[in-house]
């Protein structure tokens, strides 16, 4: 190596260390961490929960970097457009004098979280304080079911759908509308009309009886696209003929529409431009249910996740042009309906319920982690003697009626196969078990200066997304 070379190497190595230090002095560093679920999942609870324990960091021991942090304070978020997701609202109600749960929530919105970072290591005394953004977007996971649609012509679409829906008794009345209508027929709106308003119906209707399939995503949450043509349209049987202005033909053009103009733009201007994500599971409600719900949930999530396999949606993977998340979490909620020695178990349910859509996800180069969490800790563990043995239960107070109750759920078994085969056989009930659950709500609290609410795993969460960073 001649002396050209040396002083080369030299100026290189200090030119790289004096553009580290003042990269950090410029650019803010951003993660942008998406949180969705299917309705009802727990989205609100666990960001409500991680953004109080984020400000707040006294009950967040597995967050190693807390200590580095100086500050942290929520500020503007960078989308003027977006709704802001109602922090103060939310844990107004989590944590006032007469805690509840709050409203459902059911669309897009952001919170901007800010950290004021101290440095560490060799270069402390050369880099300043850096900050660090953290931008979360709630949105439903019923809106990622979308996704399939893109890869859909009207006339697919409504064959599926038919086929899926034909034997739900949710679905009677509009299955008999729509077969009795002719496609072929000019438009007639009020008719149009009538056939999106029962398909509407149906999937309101299974929704609520636990069905997790009810796409297009977009009718059960239209806001401010309510009776708009877009979501003006239903499945159709496929006439012999489809002349210009006929029913079927306007119907199609209003499916293709509908992936255009609602589809598209959120995988565009939302789900692109996610790094990190959280995929909330609730597995407990399922398995209280019963095996058709847990198949259901283990075939929607499946889909819901295909969107983290953006080589098997040819538009997806363009419009992303190479950029992955990161990371992904996926995390059973409610955990706290459970004494801790049964979170192994739930967690490895929840692993393999989700295990095709994982291997997908970690193929797609994203690391993945599985959990069971809460994002609002709403009983306390107790112990209680059941036929002569000690068992792991929890107490809360009852939503029903406001009295405290203990609860023991039922043996959850260490082996996920004893829930998945039976529910993947189609069987109607468990064999040998109930899982009972009881609603809680949540406990008042009085909250110690420098603590956040009480929560399960939420700085392992924390940690997971976020801690490399920090
Ligand atoms: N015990 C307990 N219950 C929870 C927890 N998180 C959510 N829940 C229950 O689940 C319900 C739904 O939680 P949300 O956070 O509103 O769920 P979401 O995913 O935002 O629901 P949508 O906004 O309707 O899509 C709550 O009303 C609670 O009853 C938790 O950590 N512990
Ligand atoms: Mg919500």
């Amino acid at each position: 190596m001649g002396l050209t070379d040396l002083t080369n190497g030299i100026a290189g190595t200090f030119g790289s260390l004096f553009h580290s230090v003042t990269g950090g002095l410029l650019a803010d560093d951003t993660i942008r961490l998406g949180v969705t679920g299917l309705s009802r999942a727990g989205k609100t609870v666990f960001i409500t929960g991680l953004v109080a324990n984020l400000l707040d960091r006294g009950r967040m021991p597995q967050l190693k970097g807390a200590g580095r942090i100086e500050a942290a304070f929520l500020q503007p978020q960078p989308d003027d457009t977006l709704p802001r997701f109602d922090y103060e609202g939310h844990l107004a109600a989590l944590t006032g004098d007469n805690p509840r749960w709050p409203e459902s929530t059911r669309a897009v919105s952001e919170l901007r979280l800010s950290f004021r970072i101290r440095p560490e290591g060799f270069l402390s005394g050369l880099q300043s304080v850096r900050t660090l953004h953290l931008d979360i977007v709630d949105y439903p996971g019923e809106w990622l079911l979308d996704l399939a649609l893109l890869d859909k012509s009207y006339t697919q679409w409504s064959e599926e759908t038919f086929d899926r829906i034909a034997k739900r008794s949710q679905a009677q009345d509009f299955l008999a509308l729509a077969r009795a209508e002719d496609g072929a027929l000019r438009l007639d709106e009020p008719r149009a009309q009538a056939l999106a308003a029962s398909f509407t119906d149906y999937l309101t209707a299974a929704r609520a009886a636990g069905y997790s399939d009810c796409t297009p995503g977009r009718f059960l949450l239209p806001g401010e696209l309510a009776g708009s043509p877009v979501l003006t349209f239903a499945p159709l049987p496929q006439p012999a003929a489809t002349p210009r202005n006929s029913l079927w033909r306007e119907m199609e053009r209003r499916y293709e529409a509908y992936k255009d103009k609602v589809v598209k733009p959120f995988f565009r201007n939302h789900f692109a431009r996610i790094d990190r994500q959280v995929v909330l599971v609730d597995v407990l409600g399922a398995i209280h249910q019963g095996p058709r719900a847990v198949e259901d949930l283990r075939r929607t999530m499946a889909e819901v996740l295909a969107a983290f396999r953006p080589g098997r949606n040819g538009w997806l993977s363009g419009l992303l042009g190479g950029k992955r998340v990161e990371r992904i979490l996926f995390a059973a909620t409610k955990a706290d309906h459970l004494h801790h020695t049964q979170h192994p178990a739930l967690t490895a349910i929840t692993e393999a319920l989700l295990r095709d859509a994982r291997s997908r996800a970690d193929f797609a180069g994203a690391q993945t982690a599985a959990m069971s969490l809460a994002g609002l800790r709403a009983t306390v563990e107790e112990m209680v003697t059941r036929d002569g043995e000690e068992i792991g239960a929890v107490r809360g107070r009852l939503l029903s009626t406001g009295k405290q109750a203990v609860m023991y759920p039922g043996d959850l078994p260490r082996d996920p196969a004893r829930i998945l085969s039976p529910a993947r056989e189609g069987a109607e009930k468990w064999l040998d078990a109930d899982f009972g659950l009881m609603g809680f709500a949540p406990a008042r609290i009085t909250l110690q200066p420098g603590e956040g609410p009480p929560h399960i795993r939420l700085d392992r969460a924390a940690q997971f997304l976020i801690g490399d960073r920090i």
